[in-house]
């Protein structure tokens, strides 16, 4: 074994409930803002697949673990749907999903494998949206209830807990850029949208302190994007330092060391995008930071100094501090159009030992989307080799960031089984199992046997 990691090391896979569980109006769950899109447009899906019926997790879920044991996961993370659990969003929960929640948990530690639980990935309930969604600091309340019914529920065996799924990527694709409901594109809404979902998460954290949880942690999951300038010139830096403070910095410096970036306060404030604030929210940010972090890497985003000045009138962006920059000879993942830049994950983790006190930390997501996978079929299995080059690359690089001090405990990919993704549904397929999406039928990928002789011998 050349890339040994340390013991107990957590091999494991990601997931989320609108992804995998389908049952969408099963069970007494209630809509959340996919269901209500897919409703009203379904044709901005891929191939018109809504959310409706996804992988099949909430009837298959003994059989899933079963498999994730198979393979060697000592970790498993999912989502609980708010809507499922408190159809609504607020009030009664609903028994069915207390059921089902409590019974997923508890098969997966009968196998062995520890459940790691979020709690938001992308799913507001309708009913909120409604009001305002993350506009909304009525909304921000209905979110910390919503914390302390799960806390209660499930806090007697669940050790490690995460309060939201990249809280960027709601603002990005439902304020900004028009890949998620509401469809608005608005910074300054997206920027509120933003600080109130920071506000949740902090009260969520502050409602944990307050339980007895036996121990257990509390963290978040950023997907975390190392911004890349194109060149040492003053000006590639500074536009790739704000990119940096839009994409990374607005949601990793409240939530670990307590503080918004002063620059970045200062660049909203003198664009006139600072958000709406309530006394006594700084102290509640500053005294919940996080016991653990969740690092979803995928990409780095490369940037370089704007070459034309934003036209005053046009409404503010943070596009108007930096280009996007394609380098030359960057490796694609040539499936899902996204660049390859392994070290990035070693970058990270050396940034979090460096400025953000060493917080303990793993790689939550990080995966290869295939586009038409089933043409890599041989003997009747994905032979997915790429995939595996993909995995062993980063794990080659946290490694050498382990050896120099990084404080990672482990790796999940995404993900468990290929699974519905946003307005992507099934177009990019990112498991250790394909899924049928007709029949359900899961088959082990060519990765799924060789990710079960890593967890087995911690290495590789
Ligand atoms: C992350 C999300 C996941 C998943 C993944 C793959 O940003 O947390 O929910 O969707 O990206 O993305 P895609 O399916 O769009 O390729």
């Amino acid at each position: 074994v050349q890339f040994k990691f340390p013991d107990g090391f957590w091999w494991g896979s990601a997931t989320s409930a609108t992804q995998i569980e389908g049952a969408a109006d099963k069970g007494g769950k209630g809509k959340n803002i996919w269901d209500e899109w897919y409703a009203v447009e379904p044709n901005r899906f891929f191939e018109g697949v809504g959310p409706q019926t996804t992988s099949g997790f909430y009837d298959k879920y003994k059989e899933d673990v079963q498999l994730m044991k198979q393979i060697g996961h000592n970790t498993f993370r999912l989502s609980i749907s708010w809507s499922r659990l408190i159809p609504g969003g607020r009030g009664e929960v609903n028994q069915e999903a207390a059921a089902f929640y409590n019974n997923v948990i508890d098969e997966l530690i009968a196998n062995d494998i520890e459940p790691f639980v979020n709690l938001y990935h992308f799913d507001m309930p309708l009913e909120l949206q409604n009001e305002g969604g993350w506009e909304s600091r009525a909304v921000v309340d209905a979110y910390a209830d919503y914390a302390r019914e799960a806390f209660k529920l499930f806090g007697d065996r669940v050790g490690k807990w995460f309060t939201f799924n990249e809280p960027i990527v709601p603002v990005e694709g439902g304020y900004l850029y028009d890949f998620h409901y509401p469809n608005v594109v608005d910074a300054k809404r997206a920027a509120q949208v933003g600080y109130h979902t920071m506000v949740a998460h902090a009260k969520a954290v502050e409602v944990f302190r307050s339980l007895d949880m036996k121990g257990a942690q509390i963290g978040i999951i950023l997907n975390l994007t190392p911004s890349y300038p194109r060149s040492q010139n003053p000006a590639d830096l500074k536009a790739s330092r704000i990119a940096d403070l839009f994409f990374n910095r607005s949601f990793l410096d409240p939530s670990v060391l307590g503080e918004y970036p002063q620059e970045l306060i200062d660049i909203l404030e003198e664009h006139g995008q600072l958000p709406v604030t309530e006394p006594g929210d700084g102290q509640l940010i500053k005294s919940n930071t996080v016991d653990l972090l969740g690092v979803n890497y995928y990409q780095p985003r490369r940037v370089k100094a704007k070459e034309t000045l934003p036209n005053p009138y046009s409404p503010f962006m943070p596009e108007w501090f930096f280009d996007h920059y394609e380098m030359p000879g960057r490796k694609m993942n040539k499936y899902r159009g996204w660049e390859i830049y392994e070290k990035g994950i070693y970058d990270i983790m050396m940034n979090l030992k460096e400025n953000y006190g060493n917080i303990e930390s793993f790689i939550s997501e990080n995966g290869m989307g295939v586009q038409d996978e089933d043409r890599f079929i041989k003997d009747g299995q994905i032979q997915d080799d790429y995939r595996i080059e993909f995995i062993k690359g980063h794990l080659e690089w946290l490694h050498k960031a382990i050896e120099e001090g990084a404080n990672a405990k482990g790796y999940h990919l995404w993900s468990f089984m290929d699974n519905w993704s946003w307005m992507n549904a099934y177009k990019n397929r990112y498991g250790f199992f394909s899924v049928d999406i007709e029949t359900k039928e899961r088959t082990p990928k060519k990765s799924a046997d060789w990710i079960k002789q890593v967890s087995e011998n911690n290495g590789f």
